[in-house]
């Protein structure tokens, strides 16, 4: 969880698993941005930020201000891919 827009409110980065040799998956799979909206409702903006196409299996995530632009961004690390970087910048 980290405040992402810096509108006070603790937002929610969510990355999904994925597909193995051995377990497939019905539906597509996409990792999530929930943003806290202050009234108990969240709504996902993952596609405003880049993050839903990451599409691999995710196994990490660091949260830090890679680009030095003094806003967090998403570093989102992925089974047999390189990490994969994201600014929030956008959001604010
Ligand atoms: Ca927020
Ligand atoms: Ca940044």
């Amino acid at each position: 969880m980290f405040d992402f827009d810096g509108d006070g409110w603790l937002d929610i980065v969510l990355l999904n698993g994925g597909e193995t040799p051995h377990g497939k998956s019905e539906r597509p799979l996409q990792n999530a941005l929930y943003r806290n909206l202050g009234n108990g409702k969240f709504v996902d903006v993952a596609a405003e930020v880049g993050l839903n196409r990451v599409k691999n299996y995710g196994m990490g995530v660091a949260i830090a201000d890679f680009d030095n632009d003094g806003h967090e961004d998403i570093s989102s690390l992925d089974f047999q891919t390189a990490p994969f970087i994201t600014t929030t910048a956008m959001a604010h």
